[in-house]
């Protein structure tokens, strides 16, 4: 059986989404952020990195348990495993590992990093170097939005990158992002958003607050 420890943020809906998609038999161990319980030590001892998503399969590869601690090597070991959601085709797959990876970095770190800095603001501290991550943020959607002018999914067909990259775009609110310069990322993500397992997966361990 597969336990997810995760709440439901941008990277912990990634792992959840993924597995709604998926099917695969999964429990889940809410993790309380704001009590630090990411950096107690139990947790630690299974992700070095103290920060969700996590998933532990005791039943991994040749009956082996099995760790993984990011939530792209997540994707990529329940596409796998599920064999699901990642092409088999060696030229398909090289399209999704691009955006998995683009995802994983560029979107991420530039969403987390706006996102943050945002609620620094808001809390009246200092945000220097607020207006250069919005420009990058800015240009990443840019990338999205050329991208999917051509294609309904980041790599053609649904695909793990998509679900890498949607719960960071699903916020682009909090991000202050004008979503009208980019109508093609506007319909990828009510595109994704209809899609009942993503419905489901946000909201997994379910979280009270709306965001
Ligand atoms: N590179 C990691 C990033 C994970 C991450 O930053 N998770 C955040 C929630 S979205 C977290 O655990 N924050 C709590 C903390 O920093 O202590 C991944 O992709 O899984």
């Amino acid at each position: 059986m597969i336990t997810l420890y995760s709440k439901a943020t941008s990277n912990g809906r990634k792992a959840s989404i993924m597995l709604e998609e998926t099917g695969l038999p999964y429990t889940v161990h809410p993790m309380a952020l704001e009590k630090k319980e990411q950096k107690k030590d139990w947790y630690l001892a299974i992700n070095p990195n103290g920060r969700i998503p996590c998933i532990v399969d005791d039943e991994g590869p040749n009956g082996q348990k099995v760790t993984l601690f990011e939530s792209g090597a997540i994707l990529m070991y329940l596409a796998e495993k599920s064999g699901k959601l990642v092409p088999e085709d060696p030229v398909a797959r090289c399209e999704v590992l691009n955006w998995l990876f683009f995802a994983s970095g560029h979107v991420t770190h530039t969403g987390m990093g706006v996102h943050w800095q945002v609620r620094c603001r808001d809390n009246g501290e200092d945000h220097p170097h607020l207006g250069v991550w919005q420009e990058e943020n800015n240009r990443v959607y840019g990338i999205l939005d050329k991208t999917l002018s051509g294609r309904d999914y980041l790599a053609g067909e649904y695909s793990i990158a998509d679900i890498s990259a949607y719960p960071w775009i699903y916020r682009w609110q909090m991000q202050e992002i004008d979503l009208g310069k980019y109508p093609n990322v506007k319909t990828w993500l009510q595109r994704i958003g209809n899609r009942p397992a993503v419905q489901r997966g946000l909201n997994i361990p379910p979280r009270d607050d709306g965001l």
